[in-house]
């Protein structure tokens, strides 16, 4: 189990490399990375008393293994979940036959109207399991799955990501291709 303390510094160590980098004064290199030595003094200038041991232990016990160094340690980025434009060197991959959308049931009615949206992130994300898209729904409300028919979006040309920390990312899904899980 993750300490109190360090799910405080993940929160935000969440909030700098997905979102707001100005937030400690820095900026991404295009492909998501901020200076690591630069995230622990603008933490520290914030009042999040870091060392490196602190990053380099959250990078290695992260739960859903959200942040990752280049091989060096001296950069940082988050794995997935940015709403920045940022070039995450994927590869486009074939999907498993079917992947899973957790969602809250207040945005069902919006989603059968307009599709699975991307919203403010950078891609619309795909669960591999039911029990993970269950944990995503819940975040947002009382839960609902969306059965995502994966095999047929890939045969029409839709292109899945996956990111380094397994999370399956895509544009956007029509209407036509996903289903309530019942
Ligand atoms: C919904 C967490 C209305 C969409 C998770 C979702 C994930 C629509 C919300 C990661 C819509 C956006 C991402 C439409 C989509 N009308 N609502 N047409 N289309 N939506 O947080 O997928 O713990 O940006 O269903 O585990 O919930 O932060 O996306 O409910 O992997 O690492 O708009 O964040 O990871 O919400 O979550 P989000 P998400 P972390």
């Amino acid at each position: 189990m993750i300490s109190k303390e360090d799910l405080r510094i993940s929160k935000f160590m969440s909030l700098v490399l997905r979102h707001k980098p100005e937030e400690i004064g820095l900026k991404f290199d295009k492909y998501g990375y901020i200076c690591t030595s630069d995230l622990i003094n603008g933490m520290n200038e914030k009042g999040y008393k870091v060392t490196i041991a602190d990053i380099q232990r959250i990078v290695i016990e992260d739960d859903k293994q959200r942040y990752s160094f280049n091989t060096d340690e001296t950069k940082i980025k988050a794995n997935q979940g940015h709403s920045v434009e940022v070039n995450l060197k994927l590869e486009a991959v074939k999907p498993p036959n079917e992947l899973y959308h957790g969602t809250s049931t207040r945005f069902s009615d919006s989603i059968y109207k307009h599709g699975i949206i991307k919203q403010s992130r950078q891609y619309v994300h795909l669960s591999a399991d039911i029990d993970t898209a269950l944990k995503v729904g819940k975040r947002h409300g009382e839960p609902v799955i969306f059965v995502i028919d994966s095999q047929q979006m890939h045969k029409d040309g839709y292109k899945f990501y996956l990111s380094e920390n397994k999370v399956w990312l895509i544009d956007y899904v029509p209407t036509k291709y996903f289903r309530v899980m019942e």
